[in-house]
């Protein structure tokens, strides 16, 4: 047994207060999580012991566990999993403090081992610097003082000066409520700073992009239904989906974007150069593989960028070449057919969202924007390289975790008005919503009461192929319960009816809501 003290205290194993113990452990693994944020603040923030766990973790999930998280959680699932590893850290960080209690060693080496699994956690990072470790080194050396101050200070738990015994005890609890309330400070500061990315938000904040050389054609005003979602989605409530639990920081001055791999030319984009190509601006409806039937990781807005054919025309691609992957800053990829990236539409590497630089959750300084395909197979944030190659040859991000190879968008359908589980009057009851068939265009939306027959809707004006189109529909409602259902046509006619699952390539089926009418 080590000397756990010097006052008068029981060191045999059965007198030991496994609760004290534990709550030492816990405290000290807060300072270990605090230290690690505070230092990674000067590391970069997929530095952070926690942050670099997390997306290992993320990476390392089979698609089953992240459909379900998905499904189940949304687009808080990234809170989920950081609760999650909270909740398993403090029962490990107990286990070490119990351990510790019992023999020193035992819990040094615990602390040593998972301070050494978030350093490679972090090194093994796509992003990765050569100082990607320093802050999991630095916040378990100081978890593991901590772990002894505290272990040094547990009173006995059987003691014969009951006196003496509640003033170790309060002093305990005192130094450990001390440890863990600094610990989960730090932490909070260094995270809350770090996600902020200084160096990223002063970039965006000092820059001004250039006029577009062709503008997006004036939007009717008549796109827009009334009491329904607006056309044109804010940036704030633009949805986010991604697998990066610290947004990646780049800076536009030292931003470039390679292209190689099935080319002629190797070419390197800078942001000088991307600044000073003609930028066209064009309404793009994005929507994720990931939305289930009537879901909302969907939403429109206003891009502007280079196109990407003018750059892979730089670069001048083998014929044989079918694809292009796209890789983020922080290692994300998207294989898009390269067809896409160089016919007419308005594929585009984008610098701005709603005449502002493109907001840093949303891919800030350059993203890739593709009309017609959902955006894992297309439209990669915080873009830094194009890899032309075959489809036989590379695969993306989402495909090596199950998902299709290819990602056109399917044609849906929303009924945005009356809710699911509404009660209105009987009479005229507007339904409306949005259809969208990303370039295609929706030619024609029909609902359909119970099981009657399908009723065609009138459709707003047309924003463009490119975007999602709203409609309305007329009901004549009558009393008691019925069931609305929404069905859209692209040029190739009606949607498909099947009710099929987001995996692999896209939910089908027909959005429906249930109506009370009194
Ligand atoms: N770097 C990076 N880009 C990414 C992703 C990602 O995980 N990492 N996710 C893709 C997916 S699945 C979608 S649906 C869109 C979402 O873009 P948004 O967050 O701007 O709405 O980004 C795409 N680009
Ligand atoms: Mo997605």
């Amino acid at each position: 047994m080590p000397e756990v003290g010097t006052t008068a205290r029981t060191t045999t194993p059965t007198g030991l207060p496994t609760g004290l113990a534990a709550l030492a452990g816990i405290a000290a693994g807060a300072v270990t999580v605090g230290v690690g944020s505070l230092v990674a603040l000067f590391t970069g923030a997929s530095t952070n012991p926690l942050t670099a766990v997390g997306a290992t973790f993320v990476d390392a999930t089979p698609a089953w566990l992240k459909e379900f998280a998905t499904t189940n959680f949304g687009t808080n699932d990234k809170l989920v999993l950081g609760i999650g590893e909270v909740i398993v850290l403090a029962g490990l960080a107990a286990l070490a403090g119990i351990l510790a209690a019992r023999r020193w060693a035992w819990g040094a080496v615990l602390v040593v081992l998972l301070a050494a699994v978030a350093g490679l956690a972090a090194l093994s990072r796509p992003d990765a610097g050569s100082l990607a470790a320093v802050p999991s080194v630095a916040g378990g050396v100081a978890g593991l003082i901590a772990l002894r101050l505290l272990i040094d200070r547990l009173p006995a738990a059987a003691s014969d000066d009951r006196a003496h015994a509640r003033t170790d005890r309060r002093s305990f609890l005192l130094a450990t409520s001390a440890a863990a309330g600094l610990g989960v400070v730090a932490a909070v500061v260094g995270r809350s700073v770090g996600a902020a990315g200084r160096a990223a938000r002063a970039a965006r904040a000092s820059l001004t992009l250039p006029p577009p050389a062709t503008s997006a054609a004036p939007v009717p005003a008549g796109v827009q239904v009334a009491g329904i979602e607006p056309w044109a989605t804010p940036p704030a409530d633009f949805y986010r989906i991604d697998t990066a639990l610290a947004v990646p920081q780049v800076d536009p001055a030292t931003w470039e974007l390679r292209v190689h791999g099935l080319v002629e030319n190797e070419v390197t984009l800078t942001w000088d150069e991307l600044q000073a190509a003609d930028l066209v601006e064009a309404w793009v409806t994005l929507c994720c593989v990931s939305n289930p039937v009537g879901g909302d990781l969907i939403g429109n807005q206003r891009w502007l960028g280079m196109p990407v054919r003018e750059l892979l025309a730089r670069a001048k691609p083998h014929a044989d070449a079918d694809m292009v992957l796209s890789t983020s800053a922080d290692g994300f990829t998207a294989s898009t057919p390269i067809e896409a990236l160089t016919d007419d539409r308005d594929a585009l590497l984008a610098v701005g969202m709603n005449d502002e630089p493109l907001p840093i959750e949303h891919g800030f300084p350059v993203r890739m924007v593709v009309p017609g395909l959902y955006g894992y197979v297309s439209a990669t944030k915080w873009v830094v390289d194009l890899e032309v190659t075959r489809f036989a040859d590379k695969t993306a991000y989402w495909t090596d975790r199950g998902w299709s190879p290819q990602g056109p968008v399917k044609t849906q359908s929303r009924i945005s008005v009356p809710r699911s589980g509404a009660e209105v009057k009987a009479g005229d009851v507007v339904v409306a919503g949005t259809s969208w068939a990303q370039h295609r265009g929706i030619t024609r939306v029909q609902v359909r009461v119970d099981d009657g027959a399908w009723q065609d809707a009138d459709l707003a004006d047309d924003g463009g192929i490119d975007t999602w189109r709203q409609w309305s529909w007329r009901w004549p409602a009558t009393a008691g319960h019925h069931r609305l259902y929404v069905r859209a046509f692209d040029p190739d006619g009606p949607q498909s009816g099947r009710n099929v699952d987001v995996i692999p390539d896209g939910a089908e089926g027909y959005d429906q809501v249930g109506v009370d009418v009194t």
